[in-house]
């Protein structure tokens, strides 16, 4: 396949005030020499919070490495929507891992670029939360506690989307998805602590694990150019809503990622060898209801019986996040 070039109408809103900045800080989306890794014509829904992350982490890794850059890419939707073969939307070196072993995939492939002297060539790997979360749960924490060379992104949409929306480890308490159905009297996923995989990372103690989302997508760039100034295993947690699992209209992907962050359900963070580093705080805290209520997999939480102690046990999980990352401001915005 032939590359094909950034065209004007790919840089996007960003462009006109991008240039109003120092050139250290523009957008790589918004430059016409961006390597376009991730072009149009994939098969991504409407809105696909995943399609956009993914457009912008490996675009800024793609910048960060000077062009050399490999991705190994587990089985999900992302690699469904941009791989029909024999066709692809991927404009990079990219390898189709299977679902659990993209970390192992991209290990190997940092070893033999070792072994052949080639430290100018970077590389990544990436995957939904079920393909990181659970099946490939133990390859990255073999990859983390052997400080592999690799930056591990994952794109983290609270389900097995491409199989049709099943429950996985990072699926949130009270979400209905095909296996945790809308009925007794919890209805919906557990209201367990579920896994929570940056924690997780950090526990490992590598160089640099950080949360971002599709909410905030110039602190996302950020993150990736940060972790590629780095060697070593490095983990990114991006928040990436999905329209079709979560049932929420596909003009509203970042929204709900905004109220994510704004009700403290998503702490936006970054660590250093396992120690925070520092904090993207809340502006404005909002109540769990207002994420929840736009989004159809939580609708049984307010009809036909609404369910307030639920809600307030989401609203503790968020409670917690704040305290345990100090997502406010001393002077507390408060709601
Ligand atoms: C060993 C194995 N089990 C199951 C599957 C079927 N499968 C492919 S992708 C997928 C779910 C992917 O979910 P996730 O990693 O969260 O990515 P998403 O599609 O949500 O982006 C499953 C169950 C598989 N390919 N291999
Ligand atoms: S199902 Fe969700 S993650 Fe998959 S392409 Fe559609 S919006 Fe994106």
């Amino acid at each position: 396949m032939s590359h094909q070039p950034i065209k004007f109408y790919q840089t996007g809103t960003f462009t006109v005030g991008n240039r109003l900045l120092a050139p250290e800080e523009r957008s790589v989306q918004a430059d016409m020499r961006r390597s376009n890794s991730l072009n149009s014509g994939h098969r991504a829904c409407q809105g696909c919070g995943e399609a956009l992350g993914a457009r912008y982490a490996i675009d800024a890794a793609m910048d960060a490495a000077g062009g050399q850059l490999i991705a190994a890419n587990a089985t999900g939707c992302l690699e469904v929507f941009s791989t029909p073969y024999p066709e692809t939307s991927w404009q990079i070196p990219w390898i189709h891992s299977l679902f659990g072993n993209a970390a192992a995939v991209a290990t190997g492939i940092a070893a033999a670029l070792k072994v052949k002297g080639r430290s100018d060539v970077r590389v990544v790997a990436q995957g939904g939360d079920g393909g990181t979360t659970d099946i490939g749960f133990g390859c990255l924490s073999g990859m983390f506690e052997r400080n592999d060379d690799v930056l591990y992104l994952c794109y983290d949409n609270e389900a097995y989307m491409n199989t049709g929306v099943q429950r996985s480890s990072a699926t949130p308490p009270a979400a209905r998805t095909a296996t945790t159905p809308a009925l007794g009297n919890e209805p919906g996923n557990v209201l367990g602590q579920g896994k929570y995989l940056p924690a997780i990372a950090m526990a490992h103690g590598i160089p640099y694990v950080a949360t971002a989302t599709v909410a905030e997508l110039r602190d996302l760039e950020a993150k990736v150019r940060r972790a590629m100034q780095m060697r070593g295993a490095r983990y990114i947690h991006i928040y990436v809503p999905c329209p079709l699992g979560w049932g929420h209209a596909s003009h509203d992907t970042i929204r709900v990622a905004r109220l994510a962050k704004e009700t403290g359900l998503f702490p936006v963070f970054e660590a250093l060898y396992g120690e925070l580093a520092g904090v993207s705080k809340i502006r404005r805290k909002l109540p769990v209801e207002e994420y929840l209520k736009p989004q159809r997999r939580f609708a049984h939480l307010f009809s036909p019986t609404p369910r307030p102690e639920m809600i307030s046990r989401i609203q503790g999980i968020a409670d917690r996040n704040i305290r345990r990352y100090g997502l406010l401001d001393a002077e507390g915005a408060q709601p």
